[in-house]
């Protein structure tokens, strides 16, 4: 039976165990530097380091010179080349320039890059692995900058986070996704609102002729360019009216495709998106989108690399002319627009990691302000999907702060009957419930996906108490706008790990008290003797060893008011259904 509590303590003691956090990162505190290794692929049963590509590269350079410039003496291939020059007869030509809002958009692309960039190295600094199954089981990765998976030892996803350097990630210290989650989002909202009214402006005003190929021959003019590139005898440059098929074929596929792919397989990553697509999410499941995301990341920076050699090397002084003054032109009217424009993105690029370490709260306000209401659309959606159990993975990361107390300690020695789980706060029937109370309640089971924030993703089927039940049990008064749940277990930094969630986040299908894992009992290291799933949220917000449950009208004054523990202290977002 169900203890009933007289009434609602008026100073709840679990609040008070919660510790404030610093505005700023204290690295005395943060998670000690770990080194990762220099990035590999696999390669059926072998790693092999990607410093190969470098001699690889140079030695295919070398030889697709000797090639081209062999080839280039027989007629045939010069009766080709001259067929084909490099731009096709029939493509069509841009007379207005390169007017001042494309010069604008591509200084702004160039700007926003650099953070896009930096901080999503930094996310996968996290998880330092790509897979292409969901499971993420240790051994089935492609590609990984850290060390195989110790065994013998419970190795959690924090665990297994690297450091970068400063001036790569941002802001590069070891497990800071939640801030370089902030970057990462926000500037991609305004690169895809450049990109966006990009799109609307090429195809508007004619420009989209220089990008997009309007005849098939831009297949055999793209081939006879890369010809005369690697002969080093450099095609005829038109590019103020027209570009050759291979700078045309490239650009299309980084503004149409990569592009595209890029938002599509980030959105993928996320928990409520996915689980609302059912099928699409199944096939292009976390571990293909973020493994497809890596691809076009490396395409993009692939095309930087190659951009900016070629810009150095046709013609500084007249691609700048183009792209930074606007005019067509022997002049240096573009230099100094773009060693401006170059200096700008310098300049952010050796601030922004300093200035996200000092002032973290800031960041994290400010992504909260630009990004968080997309965050918090996407939570209203009901996390429909359900997998089959043939989806169970074979292996489950574990993650967060394990419990260390005489307390939990003293509950797992006697299987958790004493075990209480208290009710309280602005409900009309607060009570405390004991493991039996919950197991004799209405019991629902669920195969679901779960989302780390840290890139890792697992199946599992949970079985337990509708939050939805509970909520019925206890009623919540008309003030309570939101349940806190406070864990055993401290959270790194100390202090008690604890979460905030919205009341109708609660009332999901799929939001469930879990005292079940694939059929037994929750275990220690997954959450025993009750753990939440909420399916529309990232892992983090699945608080786990859950001690109590307060519903509360406003959680400022608890901890330090970020709406939870890695809110406070790792400077994430409270709602996190992306
Ligand atoms: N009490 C507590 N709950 C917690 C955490 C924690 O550190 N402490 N970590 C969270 C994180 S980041 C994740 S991804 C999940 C991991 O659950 P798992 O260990 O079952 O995989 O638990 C969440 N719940
Ligand atoms: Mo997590």
């Amino acid at each position: 039976m169900a203890t009933p509590l007289s009434a609602a303590p008026s100073h709840d003691p679990l609040a008070a165990k919660l510790t404030p956090a610093d505005d700023r990162i204290l690295l005395n505190h943060w998670l000690p530097p770990q080194e990762g290794i220099v990035p590999r692929v696999r390669i059926g049963t072998r790693w092999v380091s990607v410093l190969w590509a470098l001699p690889l590269a140079f030695a295919g350079l070398i030889l697709a010179v000797a090639l081209a410039q062999g080839l280039l003496e027989f007629p045939a291939a010069k009766a080709f080349v001259a067929r084909y020059p490099g731009i096709a007869q029939a493509a069509p030509s841009v007379d207005s320039g390169f007017p001042w809002w494309l010069r604008a958009q591509h200084f702004l692309n160039m700007l926003f890059m650099m953070f896009i960039i930096r901080a999503g190295i930094q996310i996968l600094a996290d998880h330092p692995r790509l897979y292409w199954k969901r499971d993420c089981t240790p051994g089935t990765d492609w590609f990984r900058f850290q060390k195989p998976v110790p065994t013998g030892r419970v190795w959690t996803a924090k665990d297994d986070s690297v450091t970068l350097p400063k001036w790569l990630g941002i802001p590069g210290l070891r497990h800071t996704i939640g801030l370089a989650r902030w970057w990462h989002f926000s500037v991609n909202l305004l690169w895809v609102v450049n990109g966006v009214l990009f799109y609307a402006l090429i195809f508007s005003t004619g420009q989209w002729l220089r990008l997009v190929p309007a005849t098939w021959e831009v297949f055999p003019n793209a081939l006879s360019t890369a010809l005369q590139y690697a002969s080093l005898n450099f095609p005829v440059d038109h590019s103020w009216t027209r570009y050759n098929a291979l700078q045309q074929l490239t650009y299309f596929v980084t503004v149409f495709v990569a592009a595209p792919v890029s938002i599509a397989t980030g959105l993928l990553q996320s928990p409520a998106i996915s689980n609302r697509l059912g099928w699409t999410g199944r096939v292009l499941n976390r571990q293909v989108a973020r493994s497809i995301h890596f691809i076009s990341f490396a395409w993009f920076v692939l095309f930087i690399l190659a951009h900016g050699i070629m810009v150095f090397v046709t013609s500084l002084r007249e691609n700048t002319n183009h792209m930074f003054a606007g005019v067509e032109s022997k002049s240096w009217a573009g230099l100094l627009p773009f060693l401006l424009a170059m200096t700008v993105v310098a300049a952010a690029w050796a601030v922004a990691s300093p200035v996200t370490i000092r002032h973290a709260r800031l960041v994290q306000h400010t992504g909260m302000f630009m990004v968080g209401w997309i965050k918090g659309l996407a939570e209203w959606w009901d996390p429909r999907s359900q997998l089959s159990e043939t989806d169970i993975s074979p292996y489950f990361w574990p993650n967060g702060t394990m419990p260390h107390s005489a307390e939990f300690d003293d509950l797992v020695a006697d299987g958790f009957k004493r075990y209480r789980l208290r009710v309280d706060g602005l409900i009309e029937q607060p009570q405390e419930f004991s493991l039996a109370d919950l197991r004799a309640m209405p019991k629902q089971e669920q195969v679901t996906t779960h989302f780390c924030i840290q890139g890792w993703s697992g199946v599992a089927k949970w079985g337990g108490v509708p939050m939805r039940h509970i909520l019925d049990l206890v009623r919540p008064t008309k003030e309570a706008r939101y349940a806190v749940f406070y864990s055993l277990a401290d959270g790194a930094d100390g202090g008690r790990y604890y979460d905030v969630h919205k009341m109708h986040n609660m009332r999901h299908e799929l939001t469930i008290l879990a005292y079940e894992m694939n059929g037994e009992p929750v275990s220690v290291i997954h959450g025993a003797p009750v753990r939440l799933r909420c399916e529309n949220e990232l892992g983090f917000k699945m608080v786990k060893w859950v001690a109590a449950i307060e519903f509360v009208h406003d959680f400022a004054d608890l901890g330090a008011g970020e709406g939870g523990y890695n809110e406070d202290h790792e400077f994430y977002g409270y709602r996190m259904p992306i």
